[in-house]
C-alpha cells in the first residue's frame, strides 16, 4: 500500500513539475511596451518586451525566468525577489537559452540614481534569484534598508552581479543581509560602495554623526549568509571599509579577495562584532584603517575563523599566509595572481562549497564550485586563495567580473 502511495506521489510530483514549467518574461528597457498593471500584453517575445523591471518582475507568472536585454533600467521603485522568479541580465535578444546570457558582452545596468534603493528580499526561499546584473547608485537614509540590495529573513541566491557606486549615511551601502536567512552571494563584485560619499564622490551626509559600518555589505542579526568568489575593492566606510559583521550573525567567507577598501576608524577589509564569521581561502591586501585593524578588526579577538587565507600583517589560523599575493594588475584592478603567487595551491578544497548558484548552467547544483570569478575553472591543482584561480591561458568566460 505504501508503495502504491509513493508511485501515485511520484507521479503527481512529475505532472506537476511539467505543469510549472517556467515561462519566460523578457525586458527591454528599449521597448515601450507597459501594461498599466494589467500584466497582460507584454513580455512574451522580445518585441513585446516589458519596458520597465519591476512591472516585468512584479507581474511574472511564477515560476519564471525573466530574461533582461543589456541597457540601463533606472529603478524609480523599489523591486522585490520573488520566490519561483529567477531574473537574468546580459542578453543581446538573439538567445534561446538562459544560459546563453553574457552579462560581460551585453552589461545589464540596474540604477537607482543615487535617490532609490534598488532591490528588496524579504522571507525568500532559496528560489529567487538574480543573475547577471550591474547594480549601481542604490540609495536609502533608513538603517536595514537597501541601497543596492536588502534581504532580510531571505536565502536568495545572487550570482556574477556587481554592485557599485552605491551609498547610504548609515550602514551597508550595496547590501544589508539581516534578520535572519542564508542567501548565498557567488561571484559577486562590490566596487566602490560607501557610507558617505554620493555618486560622483561628493560629501553628502552624516559626516561623523551616526555609526557609519560597512561600505560593501552589512551583515546583520542571526543571519547565514555565505559569499564566494567575491571581491571587494575599493569600498569606504568608518568602521569595517568592506563589511561589518554583526552580533549573533554567522557568515562565511570562501574564496573572497579583499583590495583597497578604507575605514575612518577601524577594520579596514572588515569589522566583526560577532562570535561566529568564518573566513577561508581569502585575500586581505592593501587595506587600510586610520585606527586598528587595517585588515581585519575582531572586537572579541579571536572568535573570527580565518584559515588558508593571505593577510597582510598575518593573522593566526591553520595555513595562513602574510606575503605579497602578487596580483597580476593591480594598478588596473585585475586581481588575478601571477604563476609565482603564494596564493597559488595554498587554498583548501575542503571548505569549497556546492554549485548553489549553478555557475556552469548544467544541471548539477550539487557538484562542488566549478568556476571562479573569471568563470574559468574554480580548480586548477589545489584550489587557489583568493577570488580568481591561476590558469596559464585561460580565456574569461561568459559573465565573467
Ligand atoms: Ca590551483
Ligand atoms: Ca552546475
Amino acid at each position: 500500500m505504501q508503495k502504491q502511495w509513493m508511485t501515485m506521489i511520484a507521479t503527481f510530483s512529475l505532472l506537476t513539475c511539467a505543469v510549472r514549467a517556467q515561462q519566460i518574461v523578457r525586458v527591454d528597457a528599449a521597448s515601450s511596451c507597459t501594461t498599466g498593471g494589467a500584466c497582460s500584453g507584454c513580455g512574451t517575445t522580445w518585441a513585446t518586451a516589458y519596458q520597465d523591471l519591476k512591472e516585468a518582475i512584479d507581474c511574472a507568472p511564477a515560476p519564471a525566468q525573466v530574461w533582461v536585454a543589456a541597457g540601463t533600467y533606472s529603478v524609480m521603485q523599489t523591486i522585490s525577489l520573488r520566490d519561483d522568479v529567477a531574473v537574468y541580465g546580459g542578453f543581446n535578444k538573439s538567445e534561446t537559452t538562459a544560459s546563453q546570457s553574457d552579462s560581460t558582452a551585453n552589461p545589464t545596468i540596474v540604477d537607482g540614481n543615487g535617490v532609490t534603493p534598488c532591490f528588496r528580499g524579504v522571507g525568500n526561499a532559496s528560489s529567487a534569484l538574480l543573475r547577471g546584473l550591474k547594480i549601481r547608485r542604490g540609495y536609502a537614509d533608513a538603517w536595514f534598508e537597501g541601497r543596492g540590495l536588502t534581504l532580510i529573513n531571505s536565502n536568495a541566491t545572487i550570482v556574477n552581479c556587481v554592485f557599485e557606486n552605491n551609498f547610504t549615511p548609515v550602514a551597508g551601502a550595496a547590501a544589508v543581509i539581516d534578520r535572519w536567512g542564508a542567501p548565498a552571494l557567488v561571484n559577486c563584485v562590490f566596487r566602490n560602495n560607501t557610507h558617505r560619499y554620493g555618486p560622483n564622490g561628493g560629501l553628502t551626509l552624516g559626516e561623523g554623526n551616526d555609526i557609519l559600518a560597512a561600505g560593501a555589505v552589512f551583515i546583520g542579526f542571526g543571519t547565514t549568509p555565505t559569499l564566494t568568489n567575491c571581491l571587494f575593492d575599493g569600498n569606504h566606510a568608518d568602521e569595517g571599509g568592506a563589511v561589518f559583521v554583526e552580533e549573533n550573525a554567522s557568515p562565511r567567507f570562501v574564496n573572497c579577495t579583499f583590495v583597497n577598501n578604507k575605514a575612518t576608524w577601524v577594520g579596514g577589509g572588515a569589522m566583526s562584532i560577532s562570535w561566529r564569521a568564518e573566513i577561508r581561502n581569502s585575500i586581505f591586501w592593501n587595506n587600510e584603517a586610520a585606527g586598528s585593524g587595517s585588515q581585519i578588526f575582531d572586537l572579541w579577538g579571536g572568535p573570527i575563523v580565518i584559515t588558508h587565507s593571505d593577510v597582510q600583517d598575518g593573522w593566526i589560523g591553520q595555513g595562513n599566509l602574510a606575503t605579497d599575493p602578487m596580483f597580476k594588475d593591480a594598478v588596473n584592478g585585475d586581481y588575478r595572481i601571477k604563476a609565482t603567487s603564494p596564493c597559488k595551491n595554498s587554498g583548501t578544497d575542503a571548505v569549497l562549497s556546492v554549485d548553489v548558484g549553478n555557475l556552469d548552467w548544467d544541471t548539477d547544483m550539487t557538484e562542488i564550485l566549478p568556476r571562479d570569478l573569471k568563470m574559468c575553472a574554480r580548480k586548477n591543482g589545489p584550489v587557489d586563495i583568493g577570488a580568481y584561480e591561476f590558469h596559464p591561458a585561460c580565456t574569461p568566460g561568459s559573465g565573467a567580473n
